[in-house]
């Protein structure tokens, strides 16, 4: 981290640690990154105090659930209470859906907004915008804030900081994972964390009807004549597999393997009219964060999403693929 950035390291530090009653916020649907950064820093401040509480929208994705706290995740934020937000992993102001709640949530002066996050599209929405685009994972720059703040780093804490690098790298194999995601992920070791058992929570653990959703993914997916290789999942195709959209992490990389395309991209149904957008390239000369930002989306450079309204006709799904 940048050494220019110190005192803003010390106004978080002073904010966070005041005994202020602090909301942590990650990004709605959470993912491991998201849950890691918020569990992890939620307990480096119990150290201090005990005012503080997870919110998110979403309840934390089974996967996580075998890190301590993660059914501890409240959707209920109380703005009267909580004055200080800190948010974590959230690429962008509208990407908590908390302003849906409460309106006035970034406009409010009573509050003290907080943002630590790696999107590169990231808004700067907060007073304190600690971003730090060359971390692979949320719970990188947290790692490196728990040194300079003194933080006891426990087996807990390790576990859920690994739990986020091993998300944003796909386990060390995506090309955002840099000598410092390694050097960090190699320290949380020493402190307990279970590189094994976080690999086989995240990516390991399967059922029967998911495969065969992955099947039908897989073989659906075709490459336009602009190079773009896209697989389509509507709603029905989820009932038909007994799945939910969660079923589908992971799959964007297996169609991002095929080489000599411009970019992958899964194109999936959500209950609410809406069609969420995964994008993912192996080509360095793409920017996909401004690809989704033309579609009010973000993200990092050659992992990206956003989400429209509409659904797909099923007649032309036919067609297509
Ligand atoms: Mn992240």
């Amino acid at each position: 981290m940048n050494p220019t950035n110190y005192s803003i390291h010390q106004d978080i530090k002073q904010h966070l640690f005041s005994k202020e009653y602090v909301a942590i916020i990650p990004h709605r649907s959470p993912d491991g990154d998201a849950i890691g950064s918020a569990l992890a820093l939620k307990k480096a401040i119990q150290q201090f105090h005990d005012n503080v509480e997870i919110f998110c929208v979403d309840p934390a994705p089974s996967y996580t659930h075998f890190l301590d706290g993660s059914l501890q995740i409240s959707p209920n934020l109380n703005t009267n209470i909580y004055k200080l937000i800190c948010f974590v992993d959230c690429g962008s102001s509208s990407m908590s859906e908390f302003e849906t709640k409460i309106p006035n949530l970034f406009k409010d002066p009573t509050l003290t907004i907080i943002n630590i996050d790696h999107h590169k599209s990231n808004d700067l929405y907060g007073k304190y915008n600690l971003v730090d685009t060359f971390s692979a994972s949320t719970t990188e720059i947290l790692f490196n804030l728990f040194k300079i703040w003194n933080i006891t780093i426990t087996k807990n804490i390790a576990q859920d900081l690994l739990t986020g690098i091993h998300f944003d790298t796909g386990s060390f194999k995506h090309p955002n994972t840099t000598t410092q995601s390694l050097k960090i992920a190699s320290e949380l070791t020493k402190l307990g964390a279970s590189n094994n058992l976080i690999h086989k929570q995240l990516f390991k653990i399967s059922n029967s009807s998911k495969l065969k959703l992955w099947g039908n993914v897989l073989t659906n997916s075709y490459i336009s004549k602009q190079k773009i290789l896209t697989s389509i999942v509507t709603n029905s195709d989820l009932q038909k597999y007994n799945s939910t959209s969660k079923d589908l992490e992971g799959i964007i990389d297996y169609l991002n393997t095929v080489p000599n395309k411009k970019f992958s991209m899964l194109l999936t149904e959500d209950k609410n009219n809406g069609i969420k957008a995964s994008i993912r390239t192996i080509n360095n000369a793409y920017d996909l964060s401004k690809i989704a930002a033309i579609f009010g989306g973000g993200g990092h450079k050659m992992a990206s999403g956003f989400r429209i309204e509409g659904h797909f006709e099923q007649e032309i799904v036919n067609k297509i693929v």
